[in-house]
């Protein structure tokens, strides 16, 4: 009871903050975006982990507002890294559950998108397989309308969720995030190898770009590329950085 007061009183306050972990292109080194992960600054106990509050936001419901708040601190953030970086850096958002399935969530990115004068594939909304298939026909309208003004839609942690292909047919997406688990067993394990070499082929002959979440070795690194991933994201290249070290990150790694 304690922790919800005190995130009640972290919402009214304010003492949340987003961090920026990079996503590289293997063909180039070109950096793709940023995923912005959530940070709780409390005042007395510091930088507490989303692990933990991120649960308790959504038990509260406090989520919808915080994930609101996300959305539009990013839409902000990559306005003003206009001139930073290149046009089609992108920023991700990880939407929660209840978020995806608020009806006014369409109607709020285009706002956001419109009120910054983005353009739209500039915006990545991550969803998990789960969310997606807690109200399917919904589900299917709000990727619709997302996709058809070209904001773009990942679907993360992909493989731990109820993980039917059948789905990636009915949804329309744009990315699939491999699942860190997978990765961080594929140079131990030949059945996590094989399924990460399937997902890549996979969302090749759909034509969904790829993530590999959590490289941490270069030997991680040379075997996705050896297996034709898109794009690495991990604590390799960086965790997630606060926004002045993030603005720093190279726009190319050599
Ligand atoms: O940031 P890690 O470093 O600890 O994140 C832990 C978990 O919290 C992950 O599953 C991540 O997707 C989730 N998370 C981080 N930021 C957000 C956010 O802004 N919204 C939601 N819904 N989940 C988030
Ligand atoms: O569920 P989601 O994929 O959004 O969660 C991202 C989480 O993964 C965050 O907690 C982030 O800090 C963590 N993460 C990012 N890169 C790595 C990595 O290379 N290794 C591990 N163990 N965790 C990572
Ligand atoms: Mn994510
Ligand atoms: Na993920």
């Amino acid at each position: 009871l304690m922790l919800e007061e005190s995130l009640r009183q972290a919402v009214a306050t304010e003492e949340f903050v987003l961090h920026y972990q990079p996503q590289i292109m293997m063909r180039d080194g070109t950096l793709r975006g940023f995923e912005a992960l959530l940070r709780w600054q409390h005042h007395q106990a510091g930088l507490v982990s989303p692990g933990i509050f991120v649960p308790l936001l959504e038990e509260t419901g406090l989520i919808t507002r915080i994930g609101s708040w996300v959305i539009e601190k990013i839409c902000h953030q990559r306005r003003l890294w206009g001139n930073t970086f290149p046009q089609d850096m992108v920023l991700s958002a990880n939407l929660s559950a209840r978020q995806f399935g608020q009806s006014e969530l369409v109607d709020l990115v285009f706002q956001l998108l419109d009120e910054h004068q983005l353009f739209a594939h500039q915006l990545e909304l991550e969803v998990t397989e789960s969310s997606l298939m807690n109200d399917i026909e919904h589900s299917q309208r709000v990727l619709q309308a997302l996709r058809k003004k070209g904001v773009r839609i990942a679907i993360d942690d992909f493989g731990t969720g109820y993980s039917s292909l059948a789905y990636l047919r009915q949804f329309e997406i744009d990315t699939l995030k491999i699942d860190r688990t997978f990765i961080a067993n594929a140079l131990v394990s030949p059945k996590d190898a094989a399924i990460v070499e399937a997902l890549v082929a996979l969302s090749h002959s759909l034509d969904v770009e790829v993530v590999a979440e959590g490289v941490e070795t270069t030997e991680q690194l040379q075997w996705l590329q050896q297996i034709g991933c898109d794009c690495v994201q991990g604590f390799l290249f960086a965790k997630a950085l606060p926004v002045l070290e993030a603005e720093q990150y190279p726009a190319k790694l050599d």
